[in-house]
């Protein structure tokens, strides 16, 4: 089995111009053959966005709160990562093969690298938006632990980065835009991480009116507590403790690290912050996309 040495932490591929993690890069070919269907259920993101959060969330409305149903397995198991491949896992390829239907997929692919299939079934999809700063602080911390990811050296370089989108996945800016653009012709669920800390009923509400589906109030009422951030942190088969530690080092930093939306400001310096507003101002001009900051 290869494995991940932390000497070895390989440097981002660039496909079509987006700088990607090597071992998922290698993933983009095989998932050309990835056939989508009418009844997939497309959960995008940009990475640290909420969306291990609305996978469990959904996976409990699949079945309709039965917490022992969603103990069957992993997260990455039960929603599989649609364009992961690493070493010694099986890949996300692998995973849809023996995936029951209805499937929930997860991506965080950006548009010029999502299989095109996906666009022609016209799968639902759920986008989680989170707000700029922190995702970059809790995409830090993972590149810290994750260690498909290369050093993330330090917490200043790295903000430089992630504001030139020379991360994982490329700029979060044109991510986040791109896909708002796309849902006012596709099928797609908008949705900001800060809603769901501020009224996660109100939000899980949305998501089952999106599905089509219903559940009784103390149902959504006992999904709201089980997907809270308290009770995934402590659940083995939501918090990838079960990942191996070579590939993901929670001593370093947890998966469920903090699970607050304003954390950026411990992090942050002042001027850090002005150079990041400025540049912000720029980069999201003309986008009606309005994030919180903090609650
Ligand atoms: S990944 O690796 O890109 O799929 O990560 P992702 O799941 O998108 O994002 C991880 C961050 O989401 C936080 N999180 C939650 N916040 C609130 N409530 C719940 N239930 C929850 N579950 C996960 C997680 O702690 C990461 O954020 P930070 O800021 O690092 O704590």
């Amino acid at each position: 089995m290869e494995k991940i040495q932390e000497d070895n932490r390989p440097p981002l591929e660039y496909v079509k111009g987006i700088p990607i993690i090597k071992y998922f890069a290698e993933a983009l070919g095989p998932l050309q053959s990835f056939q989508a269907r009418p009844d997939d259920l497309l959960i995008s993101t940009y990475p640290k966005s909420g969306t291990t959060w609305v996978s469990e969330i959904v996976d409990m409305i699949y079945q309709k709160g039965d917490v022992e149903k969603c103990r069957r397995a992993p997260i990455f198991i039960r929603v599989p990562f649609l364009e992961f491949k690493g070493p010694g896992i099986p890949s996300g390829m692998e995973v849809l093969q023996v995936t029951p239907v209805p499937r929930i997929i997860k991506t965080h692919l950006p548009l010029a690298l999502l299989p095109q299939t996906l666009l022609d079934q016209k799968v639902k999809t759920i986008y989680v938006a989170r707000n700029a700063k922190d995702v970059a602080v809790s995409y830090y911390h993972f590149y810290r632990m994750a260690k498909v990811h290369p050093d993330p050296g330090t917490w200043d370089s790295f903000l430089e980065k992630f504001m030139a989108g020379e991360v994982s996945y490329g700029s979060w800016y044109h991510h986040v835009q791109e896909w708002e653009k796309l849902s006012h012709t596709h099928p797609i669920l908008y949705l900001f991480y800060e809603d769901m800390k501020e009224n996660p009923k109100r939000e899980i509400q949305k998501i089952l009116e999106f599905l089509g589906r219903s559940l009784p109030e103390e149902t959504v009422d006992h999904i709201v507590h089980q997907t809270s951030f308290k009770e995934m942190k402590k659940n083995s088969m939501s918090n990838y403790i079960t990942v191996p530690t070579d590939l993901m080092d929670q001593s370093i930093s947890a998966f469920m690290r903090k699970g607050i939306a304003g954390d950026w400001k411990n992090t942050f310096t002042v001027a850090q912050n002005e150079r990041f507003d400025a540049d912000y101002a720029v980069q999201m001009a003309g986008c009606s996309l309005q994030f919180r900051m903090e609650l």
